[in-house]
């Protein structure tokens, strides 16, 4: 149920994580609905009519300690359901069969895989039904590493290194976004993310991660040369050259 709202979950954990976040909604949801419901019934009930008096009450113990008592129940069930999912997506990785290191910086994406130097922006390629190890750093400001179909969310902090996984199902290209509010050009920074069938991955790796590919990206273009800079003759004689 309610999968009309949410994305399509591609990763191998995001059953879990739908289940969670779809029970906290519907428990939210009533809630909402019922103090919604006593609410607009009290505006009505109590409302001014003519000779109607004001009653000072200082209240019910019995009620007060209830409405404490049962939301303090209820996350209590939830952290009880929910911490063995979150050892088992945040707190641990699998064994990986692909590394990916990404740098947030304002605003891109920088990928880099440990085998190769080249950098890649705002996109990424990883092979599909494969655990995808993340090793996420930022190299000025707090950014979030988000993939709705995946059902991942994880900060980039500065001068920190972490380690998260993921594990898709699907073959696809996703979108990623950055999900943390990092400075002017925050709502641009995006990029994709690449799922390949295995055989895919292996030509794509292959044209883009292997030694020659490498050095042919290593040379930088040398050709730039240095900017004009304007000759101070050519202004004397166009300016002041009377005597
Ligand atoms: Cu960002």
């Amino acid at each position: 149920m309610l999968d009309w709202w949410l994305p399509e979950n591609v990763s191998t954990y995001g059953r879990e994580i739908d289940w969670l976040f779809q029970l906290i909604y519907a428990i939210t949801g009533v809630t909402f609905i019922l103090v919604t419901v006593a609410l607009v019934a009290f505006l009505i009930v109590y409302r001014d009519r003519p000779g109607r008096r004001a009653r000072y009450t200082h209240g019910n113990t019995t009620l007060e300690i209830v409405w404490t008592i049962v939301p303090a129940l209820i996350l209590v069930v939830l952290t009880a359901l929910s911490a063995p999912a979150w050892s088992r997506i945040k707190m641990s990785m699998p064994p990986g069969d692909v590394v990916v290191e990404v740098t947030a910086k304002q605003f891109n994406w920088q990928v880099k895989y440990p085998n190769s130097d080249k950098v890649f922006l705002d996109e990424m390629h990883v092979p599909v039904n494969k655990v995808v190890h993340v090793h996420l750093k930022s190299q000025d400001v707090i950014h979030s590493f988000f993939v709705p179909q995946f059902r991942m969310k994880q900060d980039a902090v500065p001068g920190r290194e972490i380690k998260q996984w993921f594990e898709v199902v699907k073959p696809g290209r996703y979108e990623w976004p950055c999900a943390e509010l990092c400075g002017f050009g925050h709502s641009g920074m995006r990029g994709w993310i690449y799922v390949h069938s295995p055989e895919d991955y292996k030509k794509w790796a292959a044209e883009n991660l292997t030694a020659e590919a490498k050095s042919t990206e290593a040379k930088p273009a040398e050709t730039a040369k240095p900017a004009e800079t304007a000759k101070p003759a050519d202004q004397m004689t166009g300016g002041k050259a009377k005597k």
